[in-house]
């Protein structure tokens, strides 16, 4: 591997300085369990000095002008796709995903750079007749002041760049938590941010853990905005703060979602888009598929098809030519998708393929789990009900249309649906009856592009979206603006004729 990381320690980065953290914890390659770096745990105080730092740039960043704003945006756009490669490679260093993957999630933040750089000449607002003579009325965007973002592990760069993005070309400043077990992408998204001439204060990266960093971020008065991924738990706690303190917070809290195989589907496409939403990424997607509704006539077919496909994935170091799933991202996820194949055994389903933790001279002391395929499962069993975050899918067959829509959207979760269906109109009532902010057809659970909105109902979100035109909903506000040019007071409502 030629990688390296230019240094050993990672560093907060607040007002434009790269400042020590005080205590450290290190950070490992799933694939190797070998240590890569070292990146600050950093204490409240670290934390209010980000936030001090943001809320005193921000208010000149606020009179930037959008366009303006953007070019930054644009630059860091261009950094990013000049060094793809190389952010490829720490990527799938630090997370373990495979490097095609890894590519693919790099790509994800170029496009939202160029994107919403492009929103920085829209921002649009409205303007609309006034009820009364000589008199204008518009409603604008505005910025909200500092947003607190919390990122998670799975997609290091790409939800980071969903969240800063449009916080920045909406005008405020962004004091940032990424995960601790993927650091560096922070690190080199900050560098490049630096490099493309963003003020300072504007991005200020705080390291550290959820209970002190997070929560400290979350009691802040001059934190208005929270945009948080990660567990179900954590994201509910975040909403009852915020929710205390009158602060704006958006949540995407994973999902638990769905293929539907229907007895007219391309058995084979259906395999492969199996495959790919539920084994790509180890499985450690919000978005990955992990039940599988299938109409009995096909089951078995399906199941076949399935387990010969599945004996084809190469396991192994994501860095290494041909290997398509790569590790788990440490021991804690590694023992949560035991347990569950524990629990699924018990429950009563079959399991046809994988179940186990791979060890041995081929993977190199990581965090690897075999592909995993349990078939008869019920609904509501709870390797059925519950996120496993792991390359672990359940076949749960089902004997019509509606009990498949039925069972999809029996889950706690929201996020992401597919169907496999050449019935037109299946394709149509399935789109509408799909419970969930994702909606796929002849296609697996995964590959949201960067310009829809991405989240979920239910238990998976709170009503917002990351990524999209809509993302910008969460970091600003809407002012309405009324201007009377008649000279005399006007009474609304009441001087109508
Ligand atoms: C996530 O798992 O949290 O649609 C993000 C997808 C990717 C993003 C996944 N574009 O699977």
């Amino acid at each position: 591997m030629t990688t390296k990381l230019k240094t050993d320690v990672l560093k907060n980065f607040i007002n434009g300085e790269w400042v020590d953290g005080d205590a450290l914890t290190a950070v490992f390659n799933p694939a190797t369990r070998e240590k890569i770096t070292d990146v600050p745990l950093s204490d409240a105080e670290t934390l209010n000095n980000a936030v001090k730092a943001a809320k005193e740039a921000q208010k000149d960043w606020a009179l930037v002008p959008a366009p303006q704003r953007a070019e930054v945006l644009y630059r860091v756009g261009y950094l990013m796709k000049e060094r793809k490669e190389r952010l490829s490679e720490l990527l799938t260093m630090e997370n373990g995903k495979v490097i095609e993957e890894a590519r693919g999630e790099v790509q994800e933040g170029i496009d939202m750079a160029f994107y919403m750089a492009g929103e920085g000449r829209r921002l649009f607002g409205q303007t609309t007749p006034a009820e009364l003579k000589d008199k204008f009325a518009m409603s604008q965007r505005v910025p909200v002041g500092v947003v607190g973002i919390i990122t998670p592990w799975n997609f290091p760069i790409a939800i980071a760049t969903w969240k800063s993005f449009p916080a920045i070309v909406a005008g405020n400043a962004v004091v940032w938590k990424p995960a601790t077990e993927t650091p560096i992408m922070a690190y080199e998204l900050v560098k490049i941010f630096e490099e493309a001439g963003l003020p300072k204060g504007i991005m200020n990266v705080v390291f550290g853990s959820g209970g002190t960093v997070g929560d400290s971020m979350v009691h802040h008065d001059d934190i208005r905005v929270i945009s948080f991924t990660g567990s179900n738990d954590t994201g509910r706690n975040i909403a009852a703060e915020c929710g205390r303190q009158l602060k704006k917070v958006s949540l995407e809290m994973g999902g638990k979602n769905a293929v539907i195989v229907m007895e007219d589907a391309d058995i084979d496409l259906a395999v492969e888009g199996i495959l790919w939403s539920a084994f790509g990424t180890s499985g450690q997607r919000c978005t990955a598929c992990s039940r599988v509704i299938v109409h009995e006539k096909v089951k078995d077919a399906l199941e076949e098809k399935l387990l010969e496909s599945m004996k084809h994935l190469t396991i192994g170091n994501g860095l290494k030519d041909g290997i398509k799933v790569g590790p788990i991202i440490n021991q804690a996820g590694l023992d949560k998708i035991k347990r569950y194949i524990e629990i699924g055994k018990e429950e009563g389903a079959k399991l046809l393929a994988g179940g186990e933790e791979l060890t041995g001279n081929d993977y190199n002391d990581g965090y690897y789990f075999a592909p995993t395929l349990f078939t008869d499962a019920a609904s509501n069993m709870r390797i059925a009900q519950e996120e496993i975050f792991g390359p672990v899918v359940s076949l749960i067959p089902v004997q019509s249309f509606e009990e498949a829509i039925e069972v999809n959207n029996s889950v706690t979760y929201g996020l992401s649906s597919s169907i496999f269906t050449n019935d037109v109109n299946r394709v149509f009532q399935a789109q509408r009856d799909l419970d969930t902010g994702i909606v796929y057809v002849n296609a697996g659970t995964t590959g949201a592009e960067i310009h829809l909105p991405f989240g979920g109902t239910k238990g998976t979100g709170n009503g917002h979206r990351d990524s999209g035109v809509q993302a910008l909903d969460v970091f600003t506000e809407w002012k309405a603006v009324y201007v009377d040019y008649s000279g005399k007071l006007q009474r609304a409502q009441i001087d109508v004729e």
